[in-house]
């Protein structure tokens, strides 16, 4: 249940989109509202989203997040969440990113798709989602919590949009006739040492269940999710910290490499 007013929803809204726009770290919003339900802090993701698309921004896709024992162990976080990805978190593969404007990224190898058909929850199956991809492309996403120290509780990571800053698509485009996204591996290299490796299954035991989860998150919102939407769907390892100077490559077994460099 929700119970916030809409202005304190537009409030904290508002906070973050300040927060990411000026790479500037702000308390937990949990800290300002210890009762704030995951119900408000949906809302106050929708309110956030709303905000940069009427300053001109688009939608370029959607994600999930926490959706691997990896990543659930190093936030101390459980419970799978999504996000909204705009057309200004893409970032070319294979070129350099600028860590000016952002606090404290770090780096997490995902397995991206595309779909081909509307999905639609609640009930959503894994089935019924691997017949709506389309696509499979390798991906790195750099998440960036507005929060100090990379710390938050789940509430307040919901309304943050999942962490989301910028994200990294391979050229390949993969038919999904061809893969079980189970057993694709990967590895990550910093600097050409590997930091990092796992494989698909490590993503809620197959990555076509986070799509699932995903259409069935946004049913109570009476949303869907669109034939032709990009989706990441959530680290398969833990998040490595970028500094200046490093660059990340992720090496996927069948989808090839995608990289990025940090300056
Ligand atoms: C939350 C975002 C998680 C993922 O892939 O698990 C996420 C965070 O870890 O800051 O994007
Ligand atoms: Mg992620």
């Amino acid at each position: 249940m929700a119970s916030l007013t809409a202005q304190r929803i537009g409030e904290l809204a508002r906070l973050l989109e300040g927060a990411a726009l000026e790479g500037r770290a702000v308390p937990k919003v949990t800290i300002a509202e210890p009762q704030l339900s995951l119900a408000d802090a949906y809302d106050v993701q929708w309110a956030l989203r709303e905000r940069r698309l009427r300053a001109g921004r688009r939608l370029a896709g959607l994600k999930m997040g926490l959706t691997s024992l990896a990543k659930m162990k190093q936030m101390g976080v459980e419970t799978p969440i999504y996000g909204f990805l705009l057309d200004d978190f893409r970032v070319a593969a294979d070129s350099q990113l600028s860590i000016a404007g952002l606090i404290h990224p770090r780096v997490e190898a995902e397995i991206a798709l595309v779909t081909r058909h509307a999905l639609r929850g609640p009930g959503c199956t894994v089935e019924q989602a691997l017949a709506a991809i389309d696509h499979v492309v390798p991906a790195l996403e750099v998440i960036d919590s507005r929060y100090r120290d990379f710390k938050f509780d789940l509430p307040s990571v919901v309304a943050d949009n999942a962490s989301s800053a910028r994200y990294v698509v391979g050229s390949t485009r993969w038919p999904i006739d061809d893969l079980d996204l189970r057993t694709i591996s990967v590895v990550v290299e910093r600097n050409g040492a590997l930091v990092a490796s796992g494989t698909g299954a490590a993503v809620l035991g197959h990555p076509a269940l986070s799509l699932a989860m995903l259409a069935n998150l946004l049913a109570p919102r009476e949303e869907l999710i669109p034939a032709g939407t990009f989706v990441m769907t959530g680290g398969i390892t833990e998040a490595i910290a970028a500094k200046p100077g490093d660059r990340f490559v992720a090496r996927y077994e069948h989808l090839g490499s995608v990289s990025v460099g940090f300056t």
